[in-house]
């Protein structure tokens, strides 16, 4: 109807303008040799990314949902992900800074004109809607890769943003039981779902305890002082292997002045907070944390069921708290911060059960391989999920605080290697319910 094409040109209008909004701070909040340097080889310049951006939103805006001319496709494969990998990325003949934001601003000024002009109507509203939606997901995604570049980033701070709101230590249960039987995985309606959060599916999970809130720096200290670093039995032999091999004492960014332990965020040095969740650990970590504390990780299945089944009516929810969009009150998402709130920030975000910040805050580990659900298929293209299924990445669920809203909800799969640990990633750790 004419009002779905309404509804859909204002929240896709609002979605792109936000997503370029944070584009443009964090490519202009530093100058031209910072934006062509390569801070990591693990990342791309950012000026990639920029292009990248411009580039995917050419492909999917302007010629496949508004049936236009390639503009630039002789740049099409410099910023084709696949076709270089990160580390080879500063060595192509990219757009510079300048050509890079006229791209991406000539792109956009067409999409703008198809997403006003385009006849949306019918099937192709829902193949538009999603492709607005799946190319402001995209950008926003870039936006966080971006953001973890200014965290590898040396030299003085570019970006700064307030603090989240002091929270009074968390003094509520430290887990609680998630009864056993069948809830809803995944999702078939919600309409800017990627191709690997649906078909919804039916999962029998078993009686298990979670942690309520993610696992604290002053809680992963205790296991860093009991010599957990040291010792092969809280390890997978590949993550003792990984730790022996390069060297591996602590979280990313953290260091030891005589007894205090510090970290360097976004250009400043600071003491680690204890009341923080622990960011930048890698799944090996996460995963021997657990061991050593008599835990396990969480399944994917285990943590969707926490943050999306409501006992009372026995649906599964957008979100832990319901199914409204997430607002500041909920959950800390957006770059708002560029930090983690403390453990048992946001009590309005908590699940039915009291769990907190399964969404926002950082990014979780869990035991789980990055695989598809039954029933997928691979939409729009298979290089955006169905490449990547297997055994060599794990899944990560529920957004950091560098995530827009816009691309986190219960549903939302993230996925990357165990070793990695640059990303905003923390994680919270279950056990199994005796009885289950
Ligand atoms: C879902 C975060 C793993 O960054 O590789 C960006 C998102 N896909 N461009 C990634 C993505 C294509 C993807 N992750
Ligand atoms: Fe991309």
């Amino acid at each position: 109807t004419l009002t779905d094409a309404e509804a859909l040109r204002e929240r896709a209008w609002s979605a792109l303008t936000a997503a370029r909004a944070r584009t443009t701070l964090l490519t202009t909040c530093v100058d031209e040799p910072d934006l062509v340097a390569q801070h990591s080889p693990l990342m791309s310049p950012l000026v990639w990314d920029l292009a990248h951006i411009g580039n995917q939103e050419e492909q999917w805006l302007l010629r496949a949902a508004g049936g236009q001319d390639p503009l630039r496709p002789e740049i099409d494969s410099l910023y084709d992900a696949f076709e270089h990998p990160r580390a080879e990325r500063p060595k192509l003949p990219l757009l510079s800074p300048v050509e890079a934001r006229r791209y991406t601003a000539e792109v956009r000024a067409r999409a703008t004109g198809v997403l006003e002009t385009a006849d949306l109507t019918g099937p192709r509203l829902t193949r538009a809607a999603f492709a607005f939606g799946m190319i402001a997901q995209h950008e926003q995604q870039h936006d966080e890769t971006m953001l973890v570049t200014h965290q590898l980033r040396s030299g003085p701070p570019a970006l700064s943003a307030p603090d989240p709101a002091p929270a009074p230590p968390y003094r509520g249960p430290a887990e609680v039981l998630v009864p056993g039987g069948e809830f809803t995985m995944g999702t078939s309606t919600e309409p800017w779902a990627l191709d690997n959060e649906r078909p919804a599916h039916t999962r029998h999970v078993p009686a298990f305890f979670l942690d309520t809130t993610p696992v604290t720096n002053a809680a992963y200290q205790a296991f860093i002082d009991d010599g957990g670093y040291r010792d092969p039995r809280w390890w997978t032999p590949e993550g003792w292997a990984h730790i022996q091999r390069h060297a591996i004492t602590a979280p990313l960014f953290w260091h030891r002045e005589g007894r205090q332990w510090l970290r360097r965020r976004f250009g400043v040095t600071e003491p680690v907070p204890p009341d923080e969740p622990v960011l930048h650990v890698c799944w090996y970590e996460a995963d021997a944390y657990a061991r050593w504390a008599g835990r396990r990780l969480p399944t994917e299945a285990e943590w969707e069921k926490a943050a999306r089944h409501d006992p009372s009516t026995g649906r599964s929810r957008r979100y832990p708290w319901g199914d409204a969009d997430p607002t500041p009150a909920h959950a800390n998402l957006g770059q708002r911060h560029l930090r983690p709130a403390p453990a048992g920030s946001h009590p309005a975000g908590q699940s039915p059960l009291g769990i907190h910040q399964l969404i926002g805050d950082v990014w979780e580990w869990t035991a789980s391989d990055f695989l598809p659900y039954p029933g997928f298929r691979a939409y729009p293209y298979r290089e955006y999920s169905e490449v990547f299924f297997g055994p060599e990445y794990k899944v990560l669920r529920g957004g950091s605080f560098a995530v827009d809203p816009v691309a986190c909800r219960g549903t939302f799969r993230n996925w990357d290697y165990p070793v990695r640990r640059q990303i905003f990633c923390g994680f919270r750790t279950a056990r199994t319910a005796e009885d289950s």
